[in-house]
């Protein structure tokens, strides 16, 4: 042993003598065993499928050289140390592992991973079993789907470190079997306050991918810009877009989705409807009251002032036929038509409303009801399921499909009323899951500027959200899952990445997992995750100081 090489030696030595935690999982398999032995990976390591390989999908063929890219090239070599274990992994002695092998279930369906992934929400198979041994034969992957088998993947990437130039899994033999506890796991992402170029969504969809989230919520349009291109409505990015760079084409829509999809991703498209819409009047006047009025406080939550005339039988119309256009760009079978912060007091000033409200007799919920029922049965025409705002629950006396999705974000008593009205619920609550702004203390800048955010949630704070809080055990039942915002009012691509990473994630364990994860038992985990996200290209935030990852027993 040469003088220079000792050191190096004895410091290994110090930090792998003084490993608590088992692995940085996440989020953390459902069962999960482990030993206490390392195991290399081999230079020429491979996944070998087992059966015939023209079945399998292209996707997954992809994913799968992902996977080996990723065990090669992660070379995360930070070790959380932990305080006080007496768990020495033998690496000088470490067998080394060739393969991986994947095989599916007797019964499993070898439809991409894509289709699987944009099934109903409660038909999605993402379960899976994987196994590492620590004597060097083959670790086993086993899947019912190629979703399931997507996710095994993930968790099988995490399970590496690189000391000295090898790469180790440590604490094995590894035995999981995992599958997720809610099917809704969602990340929203607004593309109307601020754009954000297709890359930095792509980015978003691997990000998630790594930490099983399944579901983009995609708020694309909103009152202050309209950057999607929708056949037959191209009027509406060309006049509403902020430029005409910054939109979405049908050809971008499309390469997101199938992104998305080819990751276990399905997108849910929301055209938020009737408030949040003042841009439209840019190429549909005839549909937007109040457009612009001041002060804009008086009708809008924030500039500018400007929604649907949905009294107005033109404005139903045109609506039902844009989501309808929209839904079929988007393979989901889910479809927002948004519902949110709907401000009445535009439609008093409104003479147009009034007087359609005058010569039909109805009044404005009445004139409201027909909107949605109307706009709302397009999708449904197309065998979609809405996804709405609680208020069109809570606020509206509108009648909804009794399928109808509701988004809770107000507060905890909404998601109680809304399990009495027997719908099924994804949390997305402003005082938790909200990464910008919320929590009762948002007030929008006025065109001065004045106004105030919330200050930052941290990832703690969302990781012990309870889902099931008030709610009977039959209500309990109609939780889907929930979903991290990204409101971009204060977001752009300059803060994209360490706004919503590694936070997100506390949501994404929060609904695989399930509630009731320990914060203090997450942190290194999560500390790792974010190191991880780093080495992949997503610029995530620490969460600890670096002393803490370098610190000894
Ligand atoms: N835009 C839309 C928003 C918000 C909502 N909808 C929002 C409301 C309150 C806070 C943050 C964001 N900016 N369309 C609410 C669902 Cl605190």
């Amino acid at each position: 042993m040469t003088q220079t090489s000792f050191p190096a030696f004895l410091l290994l030595f110090i930090l792998l003598s003084t490993l608590t935690r088992v692995h940085a999982l996440w989020p953390q398999p459902r069962s999960l065993q482990t030993g206490s032995e390392a195991l290399k990976l081999s230079p020429t390591f491979d996944i070998i499928v087992s059966g015939n390989i023209h079945f399998l999908p292209l996707d997954l063929r992809e994913a799968i050289s992902r996977t080996k890219e990723q065990v090669k090239n992660d070379r995360l070599g930070r070790v959380v140390v932990g305080r006080g274990s007496s768990d020495q992994p033998l690496l000088f002695q470490a067998k080394q592992l060739d393969a991986l092998y994947l095989s599916f279930g007797e019964h499993a369906t070898m439809s991409s991973i894509a289709d699987e992934a944009r099934k109903p929400l409660e038909s999605r198979d993402e379960a899976y079993l994987l196994s590492v041994p620590c004597d060097g034969s083959p670790a086993t992957l086993v899947a019912n789907s190629s979703l399931g088998a997507f996710r095994g993947l993930a968790t099988f990437t995490q399970l590496w470190y690189n000391f000295n130039g090898t790469t180790y899994a440590l604490h094995l033999p590894v035995d999981i079997v995992d599958s997720p506890s809610y099917p809704y796991r969602g990340f929203m992402l607004d593309t109307a306050r601020h754009y954000f170029p297709v890359i930095d969504i792509k980015r978003m969809l691997d990000a998630m991918s790594w930490v099983k989230l399944n579901q983009l919520h995609w708020h694309a349009v909103d009152s202050q810009s309209f950057p999607l291109q929708v056949p037959r409505f191209m009027d509406l990015a060309h006049k509403g877009a902020y430029s005409p760079d910054e939109v979405y084409t049908p050809d971008d829509i499309a390469d997101i989705v199938s992104y998305a999809g080819a990751r276990g991703i399905d997108v849910l498209i929301e055209i938020d409807t009737p408030g949040h819409t003042s841009v439209i009047s840019k190429a549909r006047a005839e549909h937007i009251a109040c457009p612009e009025f001041m002060p804009w406080r008086t009708f809008a939550n924030e500039p500018p002032a400007g929604q649907l005339r949905f009294a107005s039988p033109a404005t139903t119309n045109f609506t039902a036929s844009l989501l309808e256009a929209v839904a079929t760009m988007f393979p989901s079978t889910l479809f927002s038509p948004g519902g949110d912060e709907l401000n009445t007091n535009c439609y008093d000033q409104d003479k147009e409303t009034q007087s359609i409200l005058s010569s039909t007799g109805q009044n404005l919920e009445q004139a409201l009801d027909r909107f949605v029922r109307t706009t709302h049965q397009a999708v449904i025409d197309l065998g979609k399921t809405p996804v709405v705002w609680e208020e069109m629950v809570l606020v509206h006396n509108v009648t909804l499909h009794p399928e109808t999705i509701a988004l809770t974000w107000i507060s905890s008593d909404s998601v109680k009323a809304v399990a009495q009205k027997g719908h099924r619920i994804i949390h997305a609550a402003a005082d938790f899951f909200y990464l910008d702004c919320g929590g009762g203390g948002w007030i929008a800048p006025d065109l001065a500027g004045n106004g105030y955010c919330d200050p930052f949630k941290t990832w703690q704070h969302a990781y012990s959200f309870d889902p099931l809080a008030n709610l009977t055990t039959e209500e309990a039942t109609l939780v889907l899952g929930g979903e991290h915002l990204l409101w971009t009012e204060q977001s752009s691509s300059a803060n994209l990445d360490p706004i919503v990473w590694p936070r997100a994630a506390a949501s994404a364990e929060l609904y695989w997992t399930g509630p009731g994860g320990n914060t203090s038992d997450a942190l290194s985990r999560l500390h790792d995750l974010s190191f991880r996200l780093q080495k992949r290209g997503v610029n995530a935030i620490p969460i600890q100081p670096l002393w803490c990852a370098l610190r000894p027993g």
